[in-house]
């Protein structure tokens, strides 16, 4: 499915340089890569727009897929089990601090975007149904990481612990990703899968019905502000830089 232009209603036409040499064009996406980690992301990486659209998660998907995006920039902010509140659904616009964190970074990289160098581009909603993309797919086209057997990107940094935004863009970039040197489950038990407190991989594939069931539970049992589990993401041993990270009440009990 295609969906609009990109913030077709902008007044100017777009200056971005679409003939770029080569050169110029890795230069270009340096200093947006640069940005972007300037700005407070954690990582960044960027995703060929026209192999991000048929990837796994969109072929098929209702995704209104703006026409002319050429390119995805992808954030991603580590969310550390010593930091949960970063993860705390509190009911404000933008759903949890790390979220809104995210959104604001992409903000001002979508303005510096323009006043820089005349290109244009657009934050992308987190919802799917709100206009949004699928981002894990994103991050893996992008180098980020790959998809590990607990159904989220792992990154060798900080394992599954972030977060991930995209700023789509009509500029032609160069892309980071999809990176083949970066194995994280190869030879592991899975602690992940058997972290999970609703056997939500009992078949070895995630099974979202399950999962479901206990973000339910969660909501049902936080009234203030809601700590979705995230147990086989904080179960992951990649990029765990200390065991105080075991600490997080939503890692007990699995
Ligand atoms: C809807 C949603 C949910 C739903 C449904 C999840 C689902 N996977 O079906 C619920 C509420 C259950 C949920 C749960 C969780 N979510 Co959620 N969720 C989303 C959301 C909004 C859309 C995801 C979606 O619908 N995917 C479609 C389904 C069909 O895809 P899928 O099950 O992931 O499977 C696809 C991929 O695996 C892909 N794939 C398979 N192999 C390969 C290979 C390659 C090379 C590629 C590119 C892709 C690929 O194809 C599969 C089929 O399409 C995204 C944000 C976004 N806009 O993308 C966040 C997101 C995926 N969630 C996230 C998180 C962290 C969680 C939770 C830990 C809860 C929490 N505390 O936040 C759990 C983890 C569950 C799990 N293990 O997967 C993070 C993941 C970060 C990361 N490190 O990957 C995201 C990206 C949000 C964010 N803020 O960054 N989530
Ligand atoms: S715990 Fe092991 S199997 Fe699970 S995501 Fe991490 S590396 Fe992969
Ligand atoms: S978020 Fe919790 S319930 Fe959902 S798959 Fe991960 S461990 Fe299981």
């Amino acid at each position: 499915m295609t969906g609009p232009p990109l913030l077709a209603s902008l007044p100017r036409p777009w200056r971005g340089k679409a003939r770029l040499t080569p050169g110029a064009r890795r230069r270009l996406s340096a200093q947006i890569l640069a940005k972007t980690l300037d700005l407070g992301a954690s990582l960044a990486g960027i995703a060929y727009g026209a192999t991000l659209r048929t990837s796994p998660s969109h072929r098929g998907a209702a995704v209104r897929w703006p026409a002319d995006a050429r390119s995805a920039v992808v954030l991603a902010l580590v969310h550390r089990s010593r930091n949960p509140d970063l993860d705390r659904w509190d009911g404000q616009k933008g759903g949890t601090p790390g979220n809104r964190a995210l959104i604001r970074i992409s903000a001002a990289l979508v303005h510096w975007l323009r006043q820089r160098h005349g290109i244009l581009a657009h934050s992308m909603p987190y919802q799917i149904a709100q206009g949004g993309i699928f981002v894990k797919d994103a991050a893996v086209m992008a180098g980020l990481g790959a998809l590990g057997r607990n159904n989220l990107v792992v990154t060798p940094a900080f394992g599954p612990r972030i977060r991930l935004r995209v700023v789509l863009t009509r500029a032609r970039l160069a892309p980071t990703g999809p990176r083949y040197d970066f194995e994280p489950c190869a030879g592991c038990a899975a602690p992940c899968q058997a972290a999970c407190p609703q056997a939500a991989f009992r078949s070895g594939a995630y099974d979202r019905q399950r999962c479901l069931r206990q973000m339910a539970a969660d909501q049902a049992a936080a009234p203030e502000g809601i700590r979705y589990c995230r147990r086989c993401e904080l179960g992951c041993p990649v990029g765990m830089p200390a065991a105080a990270d075991f600490e997080d009440p939503g890692h007990r009990g699995s």
